[in-house]
């Protein structure tokens, strides 16, 4: 086995079993091209495992978060069906280690889209748009990590959910987003959190899977990233993203 090899088996047991682990970090400095590389296989354990895959997401798309991870560019992950919650459903913690949600905007792609990529283009190809969740989960001990061990890490993908899908003529560029814990709004914030307008983050994806020889594909979900800090989950909350102009979505925090 490789090393990049053995650092995806080590990212994907540590997914499979909800088992936290040491920073990569501490004994290999990866570089981006290295980290991308133990992701995909990572994700390709998760494939042959049957799972599916079902889009990406993109992380760190606040200027806050990136320079909370010393990065100037976003980060992408692989989402697989495993990783789907049901909307309006009970999140076993006991999948997670110390998973995190955060408030975000999904698109529904209707055509491939890849490479170099305007916002009109890349909005041609998308087919809805609804608010999602994201339940972030790095699975590095307390949340501690550089940009090589997230990225290695699937970029913390570990759960999501989607609300009712949207026509895409809905205006992105600044619906207010109101993220509630059991009633009480836990973090507020705005579309326009995310790279100054969600498109940007398609835009981005739309690079970054080129860059790996991929592409987004119709039927792809893309997360757009979270557009407030993310609020660290506990057994028995209940979890309420409203979306200016798009609606909401929830999930109940169970064992
Ligand atoms: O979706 C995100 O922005 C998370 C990316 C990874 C950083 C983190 O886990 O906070
Ligand atoms: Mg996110």
């Amino acid at each position: 086995m490789s090393r990049l090899d053995q650092l995806a088996a080590y990212v994907d047991e540590a997914a499979l079993t909800a088992t936290e682990i040491a920073q990569i970090s501490e004994t290999h400095k990866l570089t981006i091209a290295e980290a991308y590389a133990v992701q995909a296989l990572s994700v390709q354990r998760r494939y042959a495992r049957g799972e599916t895959r079902v889009g990406v997401k993109m992380g760190l798309t606040s200027r806050a978060k990136m320079i909370q991870v010393g990065v100037s560019d976003v980060v992408w992950g692989r989402l697989t069906d495993a990783m789907r919650e049901e909307e309006g459903g009970t999140v076993s913690m006991a999948r997670y280690i110390h998973p995190r949600v955060e408030p975000e905007i999904a698109f529904l792609m209707k055509a491939p889209l890849a490479g170099r990529v305007s916002p009109l283009e890349a909005m041609a190809a998308v087919g809805a748009v609804a608010p999602a969740l994201e339940i972030i989960d790095s699975r590095y001990k307390a949340f501690k990590f550089d940009v090589g061990d997230v990225i290695a890490d699937n970029s913390s993908s570990s759960g999501f959910v989607i609300g009712q899908w949207a026509p895409p003529t809905v205006d992105l560029s600044n619906l207010g987003m109101v993220l509630s814990i059991d009633g009480r709004a836990g973090e507020i914030g705005s579309s326009a959190a995310i790279l100054g307008h969600p498109v940007r983050s398609l835009v981005a994806a739309a690079r970054m899977v080129a860059e790996a020889g991929e592409r987004l594909e119709a039927g792809d979900i893309v997360l757009a990233g979270g557009a407030t800090a993310a609020i660290p989950m506990a057994v028995g909350q209940s979890v309420l993203l409203e979306v200016e102009s798009l609606g909401q979505v929830a999930f109940n925090v169970g064992d």
